[in-house]
């Protein structure tokens, strides 16, 4: 389905990663996250060394990824509460396969909705997505509450990075030539959010599977 554009203007921050600003409805986004919460509650994943990761997590769709001692690697089933991951609401799968659409990316379907929540103080170290079966397919990362410092450096770790400032209902769309950059997020800052609080949630979409 096509819609009207929302957002001001896209851009291309760096080959394959597109920056939808306000692309998406945040009030309907955190009505349709509660049930999926209650269902799936948000925790602090283990690091394969056994550290805490500071932000909490949890997942909708037929696939979540996690993090144990054993690594990192997509689950059908909630380690927390040994049931399948709740199902995506039709709102996260429609805006995914939308913002996809609208970088260049048809066809998009996840199956995976990662969902992280990070508070003021907290940051994600530079990273790649690897654990996907299929790198021609992007990922959809939409940020909901505060705003947060999101960088992207290269195909290594090293080297210079472009920083981009997302605030709420801003997507970003991460494929092509992007799909396996390292990329972060700055440590937040405090801030409160008229309905997230004072919190920041990141919602990525995956074809895991
Ligand atoms: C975040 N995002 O925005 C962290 N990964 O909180 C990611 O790690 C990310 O935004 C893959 C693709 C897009 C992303
Ligand atoms: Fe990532």
């Amino acid at each position: 389905m096509k819609t009207e554009a929302l957002f001001n203007e896209s851009r291309v921050i760096c080959p394959g990663m597109v920056y939808l600003p306000s692309f998406a409805d945040s009030d309907q986004l955190h009505q349709a996250l509660q049930p999926v919460l209650t269902a799936s509650p948000l925790r602090q994943m283990q690091t394969s060394r056994g550290f805490p990761m500071s932000v909490r997590t949890s997942n909708c769709g037929t696939a979540g990824w996690i993090s144990d001692r054993k690594g990192y690697r997509y689950t059908a089933i909630d380690p927390l509460t040994e049931q399948p991951w709740p199902d995506m609401p039709e709102v996260f799968s429609s805006l995914a396969m939308r913002a996809a659409t609208e970088a260049g990316y048809d066809g998009f379907r996840p199956d995976a909705c990662l969902i992280n929540y990070y508070v003021p103080g907290t940051q994600m170290g530079a990273h790649q997505d690897k654990d996907e079966r299929d790198f021609d397919q992007p990922i959809v990362s939409v940020s909901l509450g505060i705003d947060a410092r999101f960088f992207v450096i290269g195909p290594e770790r090293k080297g210079t990075s472009t920083a981009v400032d997302l605030s709420d209902g801003d997507v970003v769309v991460f494929g092509g030539a992007s799909r396996k950059f390292y990329h972060g997020v700055r440590k937040l800052k405090s801030a409160t959010h008229a309905v997230w609080g004072e919190c920041r949630c990141n919602l990525t979409f995956r074809k895991a599977l």
